[in-house]
Order: structure tokens, then C-alpha cells, then sequence
């Protein structure tokens, strides 16, 4: 019996390629640049299961070329750039890599958290610059401990940030679509809010929802005009669900005092308007981007495939 195929378009750890040759052929890409045109067409045509990162498009035009296609297998938690209706139609499973990244994604939330309220990025400007040594004057931040931190969002990865803001001796909120039960909320120590109230009494407020039709542009300029004055804003989780341009007008007119962003709408090109802002600090799409953690991802993409492979439920597949 001829062994399954699995295309990967992208580097990835040698010692999962490894794991991977001893269930299927692999029809893998270790250079540096995507498996493309001609080579992605006929590498398709063969495919029992694609393995593709987070932000790869897997559209109708691509499952159309993987006829034998079985599983598309996400390296990432988020899913949005794989067309679920479109793999159901066909019988293809999704799988993602929910949890693995959990830890890594909260502390880049925190990190631009806390370097957008301490001007992080401005402050390393400054130094560089020589301007410290001309006696100029830096401005001040915010502080951060025992402020209040609304989170919009608490799955697996806002109970993680909710747990760091813990160490800060923040109060923490939250607004998810349906309200925890009170035993979950005491354990991550966080109370429930509506979404105008907590986006008008926290002084900082992490976004951390996947893309879907209900959470797309669910940040514009109506949200951030219910934002204090010394409000700082971040996003860890997809850029879609913010209006960036409405982002950059209240960042630009003061509505709001900061902000940290690790995703964006059209990524990887950024709204040009918050690339000059001062009040920002930018980050390109690196929360899951630790060795450990990646690896991790990896490994359960590639755990996800074989299972599929085998005939069994994979562990992390993405329901309809
Ligand atoms: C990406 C992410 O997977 O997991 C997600 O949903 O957005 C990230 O971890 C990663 O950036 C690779 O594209």
C-alpha cells in the first residue's frame, strides 16, 4: 500500500519531519522561502494532509487542487485563514494547536502591556538618539500595578493574562460572549462586565478574540470613545477585530494614551498612520514566536496529521 502524503510549505523542526517520515511521505520545503507555483501545484495534487501556519490562506482554489485532500492541519490556536465551510464541504478535517501556546501569548501581552504604559519604545529611542546625555526631559509613563485590566476575551490565553495581572495587584475584568460561572471567575479572579462598562472604567484593555463575523471590527472609534483619557489598548489577538485607522485617530488626538499591538488588520503591512505614532509599540505577530513553543505547535500539527492518518479522531480538530 502506498503511503500517505503529507505537504508541509514551510520549514519546520527537523526531528518533527523525522516523526512525520515514519508515517507518510513528506513532501517538505527546508529552504527559507514558501513551497510555490508549479511545485506547491503538483506537491497539492498528491496531498492526503497539508500542514500550513496560522496566517497562510487555505481557500476553496487551494482544496481544489488537493483533491485527495483528508486534513488541514493549522500551526496556530486561531483558524481564521482556513475556510471551514469550504473543508467541511469536502470531508476535510481542521485541526489547530490550542494550549500549547497559552503562556508564551499572555507574556507578549503583558510585555506590550507594560511597554506601552512605561513608553518602552520611546524611552529606547530617546537613549539611542543621544538625547538623554542633551539633558532633555522624558516624559512620564503609567503605572501599571493596581490598575484595573478589562479583558475582552477570557479563553484559555486571558486566563493566563488575567494570572500575570495578578502579580501586579491589578483588578481584573472581563467581557466573553457568555458570562463564566462564579467558581471559574474566582478561580482566575476576575468579575464579569458588560462590554461599554468595562471599556469605560478599565485603565487597560487586552483584546484577545479570534476572528470570526461576530468579533470583526469590534474595536473602532465608537469603542475607543468610551476609553478613559489615559487608556492603554492592546492586542494579542487578531487584527481584524480592530479598525486601525480608528485606532490611529485616537491615538493621534489623545482619546487614548497608548497602545501595544501584536496584530493587525491587513498584516503584514501595518496602517501607515500608526507606524509614525509615538503612543504605540509594535510587535510583528509574535506571540506563539518562543523555540519551545513553536516546537510545541509543531509537534501537535504534525500529532494531529498522523492521527488523521491512522484513521483516529485527531486530538485538536476544529468542530462545524
Ligand atoms: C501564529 C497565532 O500561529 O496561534 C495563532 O493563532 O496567531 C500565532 O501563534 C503564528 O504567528 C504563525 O503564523
Amino acid at each position: 500500500m502506498t503511503a500517505p502524503v503529507v505537504v508541509v510549505r514551510h520549514a519546520i523542526f527537523p526531528d518533527v519531519l523525522e516523526e512525520l517520515r515514519r508515517h507518510a511521505e513528506v513532501l517538505d520545503n527546508q529552504s527559507g522561502t514558501a513551497l510555490d507555483g508549479d511545485a506547491l501545484a503538483a506537491a497539492l495534487a498528491r496531498a492526503h494532509a497539508l500542514i500550513v501556519p496560522a496566517h497562510e490562506p487555505v481557500d476553496a482554489a487551494v482544496l481544489t487542487a488537493a483533491p485527495a485532500l483528508r486534513i488541514v492541519a493549522n500551526i496556530g490556536v486561531g483558524y481564521d485563514n482556513v475556510d471551514l465551510p469550504a473543508c467541511f464541504a469536502r470531508g476535510v478535517m481542521v485541526t489547530n494547536t490550542p494550549g500549547v501556546l497559552d503562556d508564551t501569548t499572555a507574556d507578549l501581552a503583558f510585555a506590550l502591556l507594560l511597554g506601552a504604559a512605561r513608553r518602552m519604545a520611546e524611552g529606547d529611542a530617546f537613549v539611542r538618539a543621544g538625547r538623554w546625555e542633551t539633558g532633555a526631559r522624558f516624559p512620564m509613563g503609567l503605572d501599571v500595578h493596581h490598575q484595573t485590566l478589562g479583558i475582552v476575551g477570557l479563553g484559555r490565553i486571558g486566563r493566563c493574562i488575567a494570572r500575570r495581572a495578578a502579580g501586579f495587584e491589578m483588578t481584573v475584568v472581563y467581557h466573553n460572549r457568555h458570562r463564566l460561572a462564579p467558581a471559574e471567575e474566582a478561580t482566575v479572579g476576575a468579575s464579569y462586565r458588560d462590554f461599554d462598562e468595562l471599556l469605560a472604567t478599565s485603565d487597560f484593555i487586552v483584546a484577545q478574540l479570534p476572528l470570526t463575523p461576530a468579533t470583526r471590527l469590534r474595536f473602532g472609534a465608537a469603542e475607543f470613545a468610551r476609553m478613559k483619557r489615559t487608556a492603554v489598548f492592546v492586542n494579542t489577538g487578531r487584527g481584524g477585530v480592530v479598525d486601525d485607522a480608528a485606532l490611529a485617530a485616537a491615538l493621534r488626538t489623545g482619546r487614548i494614551a497608548a497602545a501595544g499591538l501584536d496584530v493587525f488588520e491587513d498584516e503584514p503591512r501595518v496602517h501607515p498612520e500608526l507606524r509614525l505614532l509615538p503612543n504605540v509599540v509594535l510587535a510583528p505577530h509574535i506571540g506563539s514566536a518562543t523555540l519551545p513553543t513553536r516546537h510545541a505547535m509543531v509537534r501537535r500539527a504534525a500529532d494531529n496529521v498522523i492521527a488523521a492518518l491512522a484513521g483516529q479522531d485527531p486530538p485538536d480538530r476544529v468542530q462545524g
